[in-house]
């Protein structure tokens, strides 16, 4: 199988992972990753990328960039990950999640309807979007791909914002769109801002493992490489303009999931004194922090027979040695070493 991908966002955590995922799988494809490099772009996660694929360091809100890239790679997939993805960040400053999320993903769309009308072939845009745009449930039911969107934070109705434009070139231009809603994702390369790569790093360094309000909130945890391989499979197999739930049927409350790193850090690197959980510390709440998320995955379970590979506990196991065995990946983050890198780029 030959595709020439290009990938919006595979700079950052799961866009990495996908790139790493083909090069692997698909020798005779090529990569175009098309990248802002903002905070949490990092070139160091591709580093091991076959040299057939390329970076454009580009903004998707660039017009001229998004359509140059698309002439001259001549993609037959566009992956959608680019987003600004971090819902604390939202409540302090969304502007940028309207700017990147909804006007460059319709940037995105309307430049690739061009490139698609007069190309044709059998391209496809697959939306990288997200469960939170769901809202957050109560202690029964699952989000299924009928669940109105009921966005909580600036972070989610941005991207249901995107997903909306999304739709709406299907159903208006029949432009070639799939769009896959997947829940939390966990594993290499995950930028320390987000729950787990937090929790890791600052119970190495000693410090307090931050928990929100009382860390009952539930998320249903996948392990990263999982969405790759349902992302993969929705643009193989997937019906155009259908939408597909993806999760790893893994509910856990926060509260279970930091006494999980702190258990299997326990074993990994044992503390002279006591254990990792000592360090749990319970700070203000997020506001407005949805409650509780669960994906029914049962569509692209029955329709392209996805599931995931890995539990949460051999998942887990993974995730903690990766970060205790790349010390490097996670230095030249903690000390803005990584932002250097985009200097060769020219960025
Ligand atoms: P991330 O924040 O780690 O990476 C985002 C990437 O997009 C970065 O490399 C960044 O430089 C790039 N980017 C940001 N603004 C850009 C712009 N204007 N132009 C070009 N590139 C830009 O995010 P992630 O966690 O890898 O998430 C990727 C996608 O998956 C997002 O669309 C997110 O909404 C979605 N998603 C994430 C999760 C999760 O658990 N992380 C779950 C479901 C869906
Ligand atoms: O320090 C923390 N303490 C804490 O209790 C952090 C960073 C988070 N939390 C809580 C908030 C959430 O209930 O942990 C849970 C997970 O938080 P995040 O890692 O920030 O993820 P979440 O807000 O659930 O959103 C993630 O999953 C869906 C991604 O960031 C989104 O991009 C994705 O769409």
């Amino acid at each position: 199988m030959k595709h020439r991908y290009l990938v919006t966002g595979g700079a950052g955590f799961i866009g990495s992972n996908f790139v790493h995922f083909i090069d692997q799988t698909e020798p005779e494809s090529l990569v175009l990753v098309f990248d802002k490099l903002t905070y949490a772009g990092n070139l160091d996660s591709l580093k091991g990328m076959g040299p057939q694929h390329q970076v454009v360091v580009g903004d998707i809100c660039d017009e001229q960039l998004v359509a140059q890239a698309l002439a001259q790679f001549k993609p037959d997939r566009l992956v959608h990950f680019a987003a600004e993805s971090h819902v604390d960040r939202s409540i302090d400053g969304p502007k940028e999640f309207v700017k990147t999320n909804v006007l460059g993903t319709f940037t995105l769309l309307h430049q690739a309807k061009i490139y698609f009308e007069a190309n044709k072939g059998d391209f496809r845009f697959l939306q990288v979007s997200t469960d939170e745009v769901y809202g957050s449930l109560g202690e029964t039911g699952y989000f299924t791909e009928e669940t109105p969107y009921q966005p909580n934070s600036p972070y989610s109705a941005s991207k249901a914002g995107s997903d909306h434009l999304v739709r709406a070139w299907w159903h208006t231009y029949h432009f070639p769109v799939i769009t896959t809603n997947c829940s939390n994702n966990y594993g290499p390369f995950q930028f320390p801002e987000k729950l787990i790569p937090v929790v890791i790093l600052s119970a190495l360094s000693g410090k307090p493992l931050p928990i929100y309000g009382d860390g009952q909130n539930i998320r249903d945890w996948l392990f990263v490489l999982d969405h790759c391989k349902g992302i993969h499979r929705a643009l193989e197999r997937g019906e155009l303009g259908e939408c597909y739930n993806i999760g790893g049927n893994n509910e856990l409350t926060n509260l279970q999931v930091v006494h999980r790193i702190c258990e299997i850090l326990d074993l990994r690197r044992p503390k002279q004194k006591g254990s990792y959980k000592d360090q749990i510390t319970f700070v203000k709440d997020r506001p407005g922090h949805d409650r509780r998320y669960a994906i029914d995955a049962s569509k692209i379970k029955a329709k392209l027979g996805w599931q995931p590979e890995e539990s949460f506990e051999s998942g887990f196991l993974k995730t903690v040695d990766w970060y205790l065995e790349h010390e490097d990946w996670v230095k030249n983050i903690l000390s803005g070493e990584y932002r250097l890198t985009r200097q060769g780029l020219g960025a």
